[in-house]
């Protein structure tokens, strides 16, 4: 019995691990015979060995990084062969790239604000959410961006940062800064939503915006760095004014040693714009509002830094959907808040540092013009009548189908009730110069002998001299004159002045008469009483500067306006 009872035991034994064998072969079988489970296990060991791979990548990159390089935000150096490749990097990228990944991605910064910011108390309870988008940046510029905001923002006031990278083709861009996020930021609340097509900065900053949870949205580029106390007067402000979107006072850092430069402390510009469509920086128009440290009226907005109530923003038409690329967009929204109810002012007290470039170190699908596309757009929405000044720049698209559908927006221009752009200059700003508003006479300004005074392609923000030309025979924005009821021959913002008693320039309108001053007689001389002479186009080559002369009465002193306003 007992013998049996053995017996059967080790039968049971020898059964046992029969069975073992056999499972075990199963198991190899199937592991050799299931591709999916061998996919799934080397693609394990692959993310393994890559992740192996970008940790080396951020620790060798981390390994170079210089201590205390640019802190204060000075101005920073290399020597060497760094610098050489710095200044290559500079010509190819508009920005010195070298210099950047040695730079601490957490530099300290002098506190940049106006002493008597520093002595003001904000406690706002609203959460921001971040949205920064790019293409092709660099990852330790856009990581200097995140650090920034993570070190200058109290958490409870910070609900995320959203980063959205449309599509970029960059690959260290494609998973290291994601693993940089999941191991060197765990702890903090950033998503990363990679486009699956490029869309343009308007698309993505919308689809960064749909998936932001806070209460108000801030924009940033990718280039930019917040200084202390940078959000809470933004914050503030919107606690205490729902439609009142705003721009911090925006400071340069140098694209070549990534300095952060602050003019003074105190003075800044507002936004403002050319009739060709472009965002320009103006002094601050109201003499009360200089030295303030309250929010000031701004007529636009450069457009990549900004906060907005998060509703607001949906609620005033968030972006017009329809436009590619880069540029229009910024006019458009700044157009709109004031037109449709709401307002825009720059914050004194609240300070960002941006990354000017000079050139987009990108291209754009099919070379589209898309900033004038983008501003035809705007033009027929949002300027009425006065579309006819922007379209003088781009008769092209006026009646273009390239500019696409409107209906939406009109509809939405409708539905809000917005004001008319005329509103807009008298109300918002009123300093604009209509070329033919308050002018005794405007177009092209002709002598006898079918010359007329032309900017020789002057570009906009530029002084030189008031040009003659043979004209042309159709209307060209070169030969666009005003002669304005202030006594100014000018052009958008560029006033003509007499130099070394003779020389006549374009230079920037102070308003003041002086030099700047002329008046038209009904015999078509213009006298410019400064010097006591007249515009003379005697002598004066094709495409050379105009000159005063003393005043003889001559054809050479005759000068026709296509247009004269009666008055
Ligand atoms: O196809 C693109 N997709 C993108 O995501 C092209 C660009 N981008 C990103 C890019 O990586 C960057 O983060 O969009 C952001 C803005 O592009 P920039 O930095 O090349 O533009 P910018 O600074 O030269 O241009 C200004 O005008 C633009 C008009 O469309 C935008 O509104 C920018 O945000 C705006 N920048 C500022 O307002 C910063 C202050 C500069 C001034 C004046
Ligand atoms: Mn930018």
């Amino acid at each position: 019995m007992l013998r049996s009872c053995f017996r059967l035991k080790r039968i049971h034994l020898k059964l046992f691990f029969i069975a073992i064998i056999i499972v075990s072969l199963i198991f190899i079988y199937l592991k050799m015979k299931i591709p999916n489970d061998i996919e799934l296990e080397n693609r394990q060991k692959f993310v393994n060995t890559e992740n192996n791979v970008f940790e080396q990548k951020l620790r060798e990159w981390e390994g170079k990084i210089i201590p205390g390089l640019g802190d204060n935000g000075e101005t920073a150096f290399l020597d060497g062969q760094d610098a050489l490749d710095g200044e290559k990097a500079l010509k190819k990228f508009a920005l010195n790239t070298v210099l950047s990944d040695r730079m601490p991605l957490d530099r300290k910064l002098r506190d940049p604000r106006n002493n008597k910011c520093k002595s003001l108390n904000y406690s706002p309870k609203l959460k921001a959410s971040i949205v920064v988008i790019f293409y092709n940046e660099l990852m330790s510029v856009i990581l200097r961006t995140v650090w920034s905001v993570l070190l200058q923002t109290p958490s409870h006031l910070l609900q995320e940062i959203i980063l959205v990278d449309d599509c970029s083709t960059d690959e260290s861009l494609k998973g290291l800064l994601q693993y940089y996020l999941d191991t060197r930021l765990k702890e903090y609340n950033i998503k990363l939503i990679r486009l699956k097509h490029r869309m343009g900065l308007i698309r993505a900053r919308l689809q960064g915006a749909r998936i932001a949870q806070g209460d108000v949205l801030i924009f940033l580029d990718a280039h930019c760095e917040a200084t202390k106390d940078w959000i809470e007067p933004l914050l503030a402000r919107i606690e205490e004014e729902k439609t009142a979107v705003l721009v911090p006072i925006i400071d340069v850092i140098e694209a070549s040693n990534l300095a952060y430069s602050t003019n003074g402390d105190s003075s800044f510009q507002v936004g403002g714009f050319s009739w060709s469509g472009h965002f320009t920086w103006i002094d601050i128009q109201d003499e009360n509002d200089k030295g303030k440290v309250t929010p000031i009226k701004s007529p636009t907005m450069a457009g990549g830094l900004f906060a907005i109530d998060r509703n607001f923003f949906w609620d005033i038409g968030s972006y017009d959907e329809q436009m590619d690329g880069w540029g229009g967009e910024n006019l458009e929204m700044s157009f709109r808040i004031w037109q449709c109810g709401g307002r825009l002012e720059t914050v004194p007290c609240s300070r960002v540092g941006h990354i000017f470039r000079d050139f987009h170190p990108y291209s754009f699908p099919d070379n589209k013009d898309t900033h004038g596309i983008n501003t035809a757009r705007l033009a027929h929405v949002w300027m009425d009548d006065y579309k006819r000044l922007f379209f003088m720049y781009q008769p092209g698209l006026e009646n273009n189908p390239i500019v696409g559908d409107l209906t939406h927006r009109k509809q939405l221009k409708q539905k809000l009730k917005c004001k008319s752009f005329k509103w807009y200059l008298d109300n918002v700003y009123p300093e604009k110069f209509v070329p033919d508003e308050n002018v005794f006479g405007y177009g092209q300004v002709k002598t006898e002998f079918d010359m007329c005074l032309d900017d020789l392609q002057l570009s906009e923000d530029k002084v030189g001299p008031l040009g003659l030309y043979q004209c042309h025979q159709f209307l060209a924005v070169s030969q666009y004159f005003s002669l304005s009821n202030k006594g100014e021959l000018r052009k958008e913002n560029f006033c003509a002045e007499v130099f070394k008693e003779q020389d006549v320039q374009l230079t920037e309108c102070h308003g003041h008469k002086r030099e700047q001053y002329w008046i038209l007689y009904k015999n078509g001389t213009i006298y410019h009483p400064a010097s006591k002479k007249c515009l003379s186009s005697d002598g004066v080559e094709n495409g050379k500067g105009a000159k005063v002369e003393r005043c003889n009465g001559s054809v050479f002193q005759k000068w026709i306006f296509n247009h004269i306003n009666q008055t």
